[in-house]
């Protein structure tokens, strides 16, 4: 990796755009964070050169992490030229939502991901697969050029790590993940208060509308496809807003017969979207059957079709992985 290459785009920046994924998690928000605040005191860029972009909804448990109160929505910014654009966490272009104009008329645009399906479309790219995170990714670049991390830098960065390596649980925690965790504890990341928020602040109607998802859950191939799929009506009935279903097709792959797990949401009468989980297959090949990606247990894509169509789809291509 060529980090000097990371320094000298930012210092020949006038007006930087930091982009995060539709559906925002706490690596992309973290990650997004990050960059902006290593951005504003490490290259003495004031803070009005620099923004940050979301799509819909920044989770509750998320608020915690610095500096997300100043981030915008796409339509705040739309009339706003910047000569670099960042996407932070972002697989594949159309996870920009909104964002994505902003991301094309940018002169210079830097990808920075871990998806092994990112297909380097920025001019500059940071694209590591063997990185538990895009905050793992982060880590490295700003150790490379010694860029000073404080308490909120590191602070964002290890929910980054923690939340995408579920709690340093996933294949994807090795032993470097662990040591740069550390390192960032010691900088000042606060453990305990971190998982706290990432993992005992949910909305209680998020908690019982998974309940009600779970006990209309579904089974298939001697219960190794679970899945659930959720309709507007249900989301109603919760007042649930979209970061409400994070957590539940992790949920599902708890199940010990579960090889793959799936949640499908409705978004429209002609359009799903799926997330998929799995132990052992790689799901990525699924997603990508229907124009999305991800990485080997951990993909999502966008149907369009409606509901019980996609499910169908759906279920026929994770029995073809599942062989
Ligand atoms: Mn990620």
């Amino acid at each position: 990796m060529d980090y000097e290459l990371f320094k000298t785009t930012i210092q020949n920046a006038n007006k930087i755009l930091i982009i995060s994924h539709v559906n925002p998690d706490g690596d992309t928000l973290g990650s997004m964070s990050a960059l902006y605040q290593v951005v504003v005191k490490n290259f003495n860029i004031s803070k009005d050169s620099v923004d940050m972009v979301y799509n819909g909804i920044i989770p509750e448990i998320y608020k915690f992490i610095p500096c997300l109160e100043l981030a915008k929505t796409p339509q705040q910014v739309k009339d706003i030229q910047y000569d670099l654009a960042i996407s932070v966490d972002i697989a594949a272009k159309d996870r920009m939502g909104d964002s994505l104009p902003l991301f094309e008329k940018a002169e210079v645009r830097m990808n920075i991901d871990h998806h092994k399906t990112n297909s380097n479309f920025g001019t500059v790219n940071f694209v590591r697969a063997d990185a538990c995170s895009c905050g793992e990714v982060m880590f490295d670049i700003f150790r490379a050029l010694d860029l000073k991390m404080d308490k909120d830098i590191s602070s964002a960065l290890y929910a980054a790590i923690l939340t995408d390596t579920g709690g340093f649980r996933y294949e994807n925690t090795t032993a470097q993940t662990l040591l740069k965790a550390s390192e960032l504890i010691e900088l000042g990341a606060d453990p305990a208060k971190i998982s706290r928020y990432c993992y005992e602040s949910k909305p209680r109607n998020m908690v019982l509308l998974h309940a009600n998802c779970m006990i209309n859950a579904e089974f298939s191939d001697n219960n190794k496809i679970a899945g659930i799929c959720i309709t507007n009506k249900d989301m109603e009935k919760f007042h649930a807003t979209n970061d409400y279903t994070e957590g539940l097709v992790e949920e599902l792959r708890r199940i010990k017969t579960t090889e793959v797990s799936y949640v499908l949401k409705e978004v429209d009468e002609n359009t799903t979207k799926a997330s998929l989980r799995s132990k052992t297959a790689d799901v990525s090949t699924v997603a990508q059957v229907f124009g999305g990606g991800g990485h080997t247990f951990a993909a999502g894509c966008t149907i369009r079709k409606p509901l019980n169509i996609a499910k169908d789809k759906l279920v026929e291509e994770i029995r073809r992985v599942l062989g």
